[in-house]
Order: C-alpha cells, then structure tokens, then sequence
C-alpha cells in the first residue's frame, strides 16, 4: 500500500532517529513468533515455564520505569490556555526540539518497527488509525495483544487515510531525558526515554484518551477512562454500563466480576466488554452507544486471586505478557495477593534476589512484584468476553458510574438528580493515589471523570463538552457513584467488594428503570433501607447505615475544595458547574 503521507513521515522521523534498518510489522504469526525468539536471545524477555504458561513471556522494565510519569507528559497546544490548567503544557516547537535532542540518533544499533494499528474495529464508524514508530519489541509484542494491528489497517488506511502519528525510543531510559508529548492539533505523539506501558503504547492512554478526546469534542463524540460491561440478568435482557475509576480503582476487578450467591443460581451474569477505556456516541435512538476500542487486558496483577478475579486468572493462563511481576526459579511468575504460595526463591520486580519472608532494614516486608506491575492479555480469551464485545455500533448504556477510592465521606452509592448534576458529580471525583501513578499514595486528589491525567484539552471545555452530549440526548443514561473503598474506624473496608459489588449495580440497573426505591439526600437518591439485596451476604444493618451516611459537616468542606478545583479554570468553567456546587451547599446546609 503506498501512502505518501506514511512514506514521508517514516523518512523523516527515520532521519532523525537513525535506526539500522526498518520493520513494518504485518500482524502475522511467524513475525511474531519471531520477534518473541528475537526478544528472549537478547534477554529483553524470558520464556516462561511453557507448559505451565503456553506463550507467555515475562519483561522487566527498568527500576525507575515503573509508572505513568505524569508530570513529564505534556499536551502541546498552540496555545496554553488550550491545554488547560490541570495538564502539562509545553509549547509545540519548542517540545519537538526538545524532545527531537533526545531522539535524535537513538535507535542507532536498533530496529524501528512500523506498527499500523486500528483503534476500535477496523472499518466501524468509532474507529480511529494510528502507526507507532518504536525500537522496543516490547512494544511490538504488547501492542499485537492490545490493538488489532498489521497489514489490514494498512489497507483501511488507504493512500490518503488520516492517521495519528506516533513517535517512540526507548532512548536511554534515563528519567531526566523522558518526555511524553501530545500535539493534538497535529494529531502527533512524541514518546522517549521510557519503557512503561501507559507512556509507551501509544494506542492506548496517548491516543485512545488524550489525542482521542481531543477529536472527540471537535467530532462529537466522547473518549473515556471507563470499563463496559454486559448484566444479564434472570430474564436473559442483558443491560450495559460504563465506569470511570480512576487508575488502580477497580475497573479490571468490576469488568470480570462474578455473581455472589444467590444471584449466580439465579441466572445472573456478567458480560465484559471492556475494562479501561470507552468511546461513546449518540445513537440515531437518542442513547449512549459505546465501544471498547482495544482487545487486550494491560491490567494490574497484585491482588489478582481466584478468590478476587477468577476471570482475570482464566485470562492471562495463555499467550500472556508479564510486566514487573515475581519471576520464581522455577519459571513460574508470582505476585502479592496472588494464587498459591510464592516461589521458594526468585528474581523480584527490581532484579533483586527474593526469597519469601524477605525484609528490608526496617523490618517491612520486601514485596517481590511491584505493586503497579501487569498482564498483557487477549480480551477473547477472557471466559465471559461479551459477544458483542466486536460489534463496530458498540452496546447501548443504561448506565454510567463515576467512583473513586475514598475513606470517608462518600457512600457506597447514590444516583444523581439528573445528567447535569451528573457531570457535576464526575467533575467533582476524587480519589486517593495509587501505585499506577509517581506520588504520594494515599493522598486525595480531585480526578474528573477519572480523566485528570488522561484529558487531551482544557478540561474546563471538556465539562463542557459532557453538558452538551447531554443536551442531544433524548434518553440519556442515569448517572451514578460509587465508591467500595469506605473504612470503618479500624481502618478495614466495610463493603465486601468484588463480586458482591453486583449488588450495588442490581440497584442501580432497576434505579435506571424506575423499579426500585430510594431516599433522598443532599448528594442525590440513596437506596432505600432493605433495597440493596444483601441475602448471603453477611454485613449488619448499622454497617449499610455506614456505608450510606451523608455527613453534612464533612461535605461542606468537600464542597469548598470542589470551589478551590473550580477556580483555576476562571471564566472558562461552564457556569452551569458553580450553580450546582452553589446547589449541593443550599441542601447540605438546609
Ligand atoms: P487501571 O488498569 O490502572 O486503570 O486500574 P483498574 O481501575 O482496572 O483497577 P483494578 O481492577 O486492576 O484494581 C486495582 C486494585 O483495586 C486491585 O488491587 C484490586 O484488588 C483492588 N480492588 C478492585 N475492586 C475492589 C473492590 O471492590 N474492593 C476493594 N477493597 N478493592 C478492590
Ligand atoms: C492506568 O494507569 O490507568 C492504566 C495503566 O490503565 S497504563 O496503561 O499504564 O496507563
Ligand atoms: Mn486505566
């Protein structure tokens, strides 16, 4: 297929980056197989124990490369104003000459491999182009388990089809000359100097998020950081939801859940669709209808268990990737919170020898898997891959969530009084940090719709942009929060999680159609007493009463602190979002 465009492109960013020679990768077998022989001769992989874990590899990244490195991504508007006050901002010739220094000769000894891959079902309307230039197998063999790519894109693209350009060296994994750069006007990524899944496969958080938003509101349409999923429930109807948690937040666990008893034997189940990201249209019904534009899983191993996510451990059995996790002796791969006991003795995460018991000279337990460490795995082997999980229209919503991981003060659930109170509630979201990003764990922070780092655009405009879907729609969505992270005063959770979070979202599900009963409070509609069905489960009446408590004092500062995130967006905010903040302080104060 000869496209100019492509050809050009490629000349120019291979003239800067100096590689020995240039691959395209076609997406067959042999070339992956390989490229895997290739990656485990030079020890940039290492095969597992194969009959235990039939094609899976396991990868190391470097120590200081574990992480999406938020404050080195940038997005590079012409003007700063257009990236807003919550992103990075870096001027765009300034980025590519920048970051053009750290390129410049980096794959010298090195292969650039072309990757042509389709976001989304190559061919539907919500599909989107891109080709990755990078000199990381890694990669290579990543992005051939989370995106459909090789030569058939090729073919959709065409000779003059439009593409995002994406640009990746490994460089020298040095932190100090590492740059994740968006040029959303130029429908452009610029990645150097990592080697970590959310900075390095561009389909995913760089395109699939920050370019894809960006062209969303100019398109009309939205990208999400949500997971979807398919309920179905006795009756055989299946309905669908989206969920925004943040990062490490539980979208993996809630995309796979299994149905506690008694809802199992009663016929519920669960369908995944998808557990990172969501592009959503308006149908010609009036309805949300979204899509999961990738076909792997890049989820979080540490805690992964048959008890919390036996989906998940079905998944990754086979043709799995491994990122940073326990490496035993034995070829076998191990992570805390994991199946069955660790390995006698191993490499951990950091290339250090391991043994179980291991401390460190404080006495704290020295973790063999890093706690941000992964699996890359093909969607279709999940058990319960939702059939519809291809179709090129996406699956109509009933439903969409926001929640984060929060203490105190938020309950369990509530329903909000309509979308835009909605958008004021994703808007307002916050979370406290985890391993998946550089930072203070624990700390809160206000994360938008879970889109904080992920927002391609002033996020100012972006709340508007939710407002205006919501005005299109003649049916749109209930939108709902949650949050299975509360804790009593011993620090425990008290919401069970997992599974049992099927409970909830039956609530919310007949919420969203009009059948069950609720109470009002000043956050919006919480489930009445007794709505929630809590059969098998044992959890007491006072610790549901827990779960739900609006405390007025604790919600007059959350609302001061949603005023403080507001105001650095100025006269920019939608004004729609004070009026519901100036809304919420008259009921938490009536
Ligand atoms: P990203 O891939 O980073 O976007 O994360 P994610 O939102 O998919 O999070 P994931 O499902 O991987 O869960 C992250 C962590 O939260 C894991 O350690 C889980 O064990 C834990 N977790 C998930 N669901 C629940 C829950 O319902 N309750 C509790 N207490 N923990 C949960
Ligand atoms: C997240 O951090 O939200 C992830 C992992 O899903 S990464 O792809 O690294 O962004
Ligand atoms: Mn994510």
């Amino acid at each position: 297929m000869h496209n100019p465009m492509l050809q050009e492109w490629i000349r120019q960013m291979a003239e800067m980056c100096r590689p020995d020679r240039i691959v395209w990768v076609d997406g067959s077998r042999e070339q992956k197989e390989a490229l895997e022989k290739e990656a485990v001769a030079t020890g940039e992989m290492i095969r597992l124990n194969q009959e235990k874990w039939p094609g899976c590899l396991y990868h190391r990244t470097a120590v200081n490369d574990v992480a999406r490195t938020e404050h080195l991504t940038y997005i590079c508007t012409r003007n700063k104003e257009d990236a807003g006050p919550t992103n990075n901002w870096m001027e765009p010739q300034e980025a590519y000459r920048r970051a053009g220094e750290y390129f410049r000769g980096s794959m010298r000894g090195r292969t650039m491999y072309v990757i042509p891959f389709s976001m989304g079902p190559i061919g539907s309307p919500f599909s989107k182009i891109g080709i990755e230039l990078t000199d990381s197998i890694y990669v290579v063999l990543n992005m051939l388990i989370m995106t459909r790519a090789g030569r058939e894109v090729l073919e959709q693209l065409g000779s003059d089809g439009d593409f995002t350009k994406g640009l990746h060296s490994k460089g020298d994994l040095d932190d100090k000359k590492r740059l994740i750069l968006h040029f959303p006007e130029d429908n452009t990524i610029w990645s150097v100097g990592s080697g970590y899944g959310g900075n390095v496969l561009l389909g995913k958080k760089c395109l699939s998020l920050r370019i894809a938003s960006y062209l969303g509101r100019l398109e009309g349409w939205m990208a999400e950081h949500m997971l979807l999923m398919g309920i179905e429930d006795p009756s055989g109807r299946v309905e669908y939801i989206a969920a925004a948690f943040p990062s490490a937040c539980g979208k993996t666990n809630l995309a796979m859940l299994v149905p506690p008893e008694p809802f199992r034997s009663r016929g519920y189940k669960i369908w995944t669709v998808g557990d990172d990201i969501a592009w959503i249209r308006l149908g010609e019904d009036g309805r949300l209808w979204a899509l999961n534009p990738e076909t792997g899983f890049f989820g979080v191993a540490p805690g992964t268990n048959a008890k919390s996510n036996p989906n998940a451990l079905a998944t990754i059995r086979k043709n799995t990737i491994f990122t940073n996790v326990l490496l035993g002796d034995d070829g076998n791969v191990w992570w805390e919170q994991g199946e069955g006991p660790p390995p006698a003795s191993g490499t951990a995460w950091n290339g250090r020898r391991w043994k179980p018991g291991l401390v460190d000279h404080e006495g704290k337990p020295v973790p063999g898997a890093h706690p941000n460490s992964r699996f890359t795995a093909p969607i279709s082997q999940c058990p319960i891959v939702s059939p519809e999980w291809e179709n090129p229209r996406g699956v109509p919503l009933s439903a969409i969530i926001f929640g984060g991981r929060r203490s105190t003060a938020v309950p369990l659930v509530f329903e909000t009084f309509n979308w835009r109170h909605g958008v004021y509630t994703g808007a307002t979201m916050s979370s406290e940090l985890t391993a998946a990003q550089f930072g203070t764990l624990g700390k809160v922070r206000r994360d938008p719709m879970a889109m904080l780092p992920f927002c391609g655009y002033n996020m100012a405009d972006y709340f508007g942009h939710w407002l205006k879907m919501g005005e299109k729609m003649s049916s749109p969505p209930k939108i709902f929060h949650v949050n299975w992270f509360r804790r009593d005063a011993n620090g425990n959770f008290i919401w069970p999680g997992f599974g049992e979070n099927l409970r909830v979202l039956e609530w919310i599900l007949r919420r969203a159609r009009g059948e069950a009963e609720a109470v009002e409070t000043p956050l919006g509609f919480v489930p009445a007493p007794g709505e929630i069905n809590l059969e098998g489960l044992e959890l007491s009446p006072s610790a549901m009463e827990q779960l739900l408590a609006v405390d007025r004092d604790l919600w007059l500062e959350e609302v001061a602190d949603h005023r403080r995130f507001f105001q650095q967006f100025g006269s920019r905010l939608p004004r729609e979002l004070l009026e519901e903040c100036d809304a919420l302080e008259q009921r938490l104060k009536s």
